[in-house]
């Protein structure tokens, strides 16, 4: 199998992409208007690692570059839509009030973002959401964003067991089991279909709000 990262999924990975910039305002206007997908985790959960798999571009996002360090968002654009890599949240050395910044940037960007058609939030397949998921829980519920929770590093489970922690995480977080999806930016798995998902999201965020462009 050839690495994830430079397989075509038939979906993100053959469209053309484009780093559009990092910004510290989450409500910076980005042009053209689009719907935008925006990605969030907790640090090290491989955010990075999936959106380079997910776009099928290596160095899109860099892996493991100085963790949680950023309050920046990065937005890339794609033909019809931007993916908003949000910075990622739980790093274990900030501080009060870099954590009070980052919750700023996150509120107002889930409350106040006219263009968001949903969130992509990831969290580890083998562990029970942390009590840094649960906060981001109650930002996105509050928020009223379709959300679709991504497990990632997959491949560190066999089949059964990823099974079992999809059941026993859409449980915790009180989702349906279709919001779960199963992913490996290792071994690819889940990929293909996640880019689906995101298109998906994008094609109903522009029917839902056609007149705000
Ligand atoms: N086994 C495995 N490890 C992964 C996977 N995705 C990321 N990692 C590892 O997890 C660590 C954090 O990944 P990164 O993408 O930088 O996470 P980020 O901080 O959320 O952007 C790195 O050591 C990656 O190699 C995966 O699908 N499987
Ligand atoms: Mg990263």
């Amino acid at each position: 199998m050839t690495p994830a990262g430079q397989r075509s999924t038939g979906g993100l990975a053959d469209l053309p992409i484009e780093f559009v910039g990092s910004f510290p305002d989450p409500l910076v206007r980005l042009e053209p208007v689009l719907p935008e997908v925006a990605f969030i985790g907790r640090s090290n959960v491989g955010k990075s690692s999936l959106l380079n798999a997910l776009t099928g571009r290596k160095g899109l996002a860099r892996v493991s570059a100085t963790p949680g360090k950023t309050t920046l968002l990065n937005a890339f654009r794609l033909p019809s839509f931007y993916l908003v890599d949000l910075p990622g949240y739980g790093f274990a050395r900030a501080g009060k009030a870099a954590r009070a910044t980052y919750r700023t940037l996150v509120t107002r960007y889930l409350r106040e973002r006219q263009a968001l058609a949903g969130v992509a939030w990831l969290l580890d397949a083998r562990h029970d959401p942390s009590d840094r998921d649960l906060d981001m829980q109650e930002l996105l519920v509050e928020s009223g964003r379709p959300v679709l929770a991504v497990l990632t590093k997959a491949d560190k489970l066999g089949r059964s067991a990823q099974r079992e922690r999809a059941r026993a995480i859409a449980q915790a977080l009180a989702l349906p089991e279709d919001q779960v999806q199963i992913t490996s930016a290792r071994s690819g798995e889940g990929i293909a279909d996640l880019s689906a998902s995101i298109l998906a999201l994008v094609t109903l965020g522009q029917k839902l709000a056609p007149t705000e462009r």
